[in-house]
């Protein structure tokens, strides 16, 4: 019997009621590759429409825009697994220049810049959160970032391995931190940002926007793994002695 190769690279797409955006999306998934979509209670009928449209589709109980990104990356199987919301505000048709560097052995972790493409695209209170996110950030972990996109790729088991506990909108961040505690070699590449299709789940609302907030603060007070490691390990010598 002839068995299908596995995908080369997984395209987690996590999904909230995002009906409108879903065939635009799964259109642009670069052939041969495969869409993975995190179904996390939509009640707009996203799964049906996501698996008429041969992705695979995936449930998430708990919600939380975390709680999906690591179903879907749990859910992966190809070496390099790419992330990328699903509302049409950025273009899969893209992630081959995203992945390129982690593919081809350059990068270890490719983030996509977003350019907004059009006035309204971004709205200001969120873009003006982000540019102060990226800030504390550069300052965190001296990685020279500008912004912190959901559109990325790394490889899978090197995602695993970075152990990320935070399910909600924090997860994008301790992806970075934690990467660049363990050394990767985070690169950004700039993707155009279009308006979104439908409703804003995070950013667009008043709960979104302060939840993502506290998550992130909560992530940048984590002590460096290493840093915390090391110190634990120079108490254990102390006392022995
Ligand atoms: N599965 C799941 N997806 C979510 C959740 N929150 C947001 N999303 C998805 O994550 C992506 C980003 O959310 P979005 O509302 O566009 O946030 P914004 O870009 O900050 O306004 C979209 O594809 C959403 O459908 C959640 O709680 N669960
Ligand atoms: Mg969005």
């Amino acid at each position: 019997m002839i068995k299908t190769p596995p995908s080369s690279v997984d395209v987690v797409l996590p999904c909230l009621d995002e009906a409108e955006a879903l065939p635009w999306v799964l259109e642009r998934i670069p052939p041969g590759w495969r869409a993975i979509v995190v179904d996390n209670g939509s009640t707009d009928g996203s799964p049906d429409i996501a698996r008429d449209l041969d992705a695979h589709v995936v449930h998430e109980p708990r919600r939380g825009f975390g709680a999906a990104c690591h179903a879907g990356l749990t859910a992966a199987t190809a070496d390099v697994v790419c992330f990328c919301d699903c509302d049409a505000s950025l273009d899969p048709g893209l992630l081959p220049t995203v992945a390129g560097p982690v593919l081809d052995g350059t990068a270890d972790l490719v983030m996509g810049r977003r350019r907004p493409t059009v006035r309204g695209a971004w709205p200001v209170h969120a873009r003006v959160a982000n540019l102060e996110l990226a800030r504390l950030v550069r300052r965190r972990t001296s990685l020279d970032l500008r912004d912190l996109g959901p559109m990325r790729a790394a490889r899978r088991e090197a995602l695993l391995a970075l152990g990320l506990t935070d399910r909600r909108s924090g997860y994008p961040l301790q992806m970075v931190v934690r990467a660049a505690d363990d050394g990767w070699r985070v690169v950004e590449t700039d993707v155009p940002y279009l308006p979104r299709t439908g409703r804003s789940k995070v950013t667009g609302t008043w709960r979104g926007s302060w939840q993502a907030v506290r998550d992130m603060r909560t992530v940048l007070a984590e002590q460096s793994a290493t840093a915390t490691a090391a110190v634990v390990g120079a108490g254990i010598d102390g006392g022995a002695r």
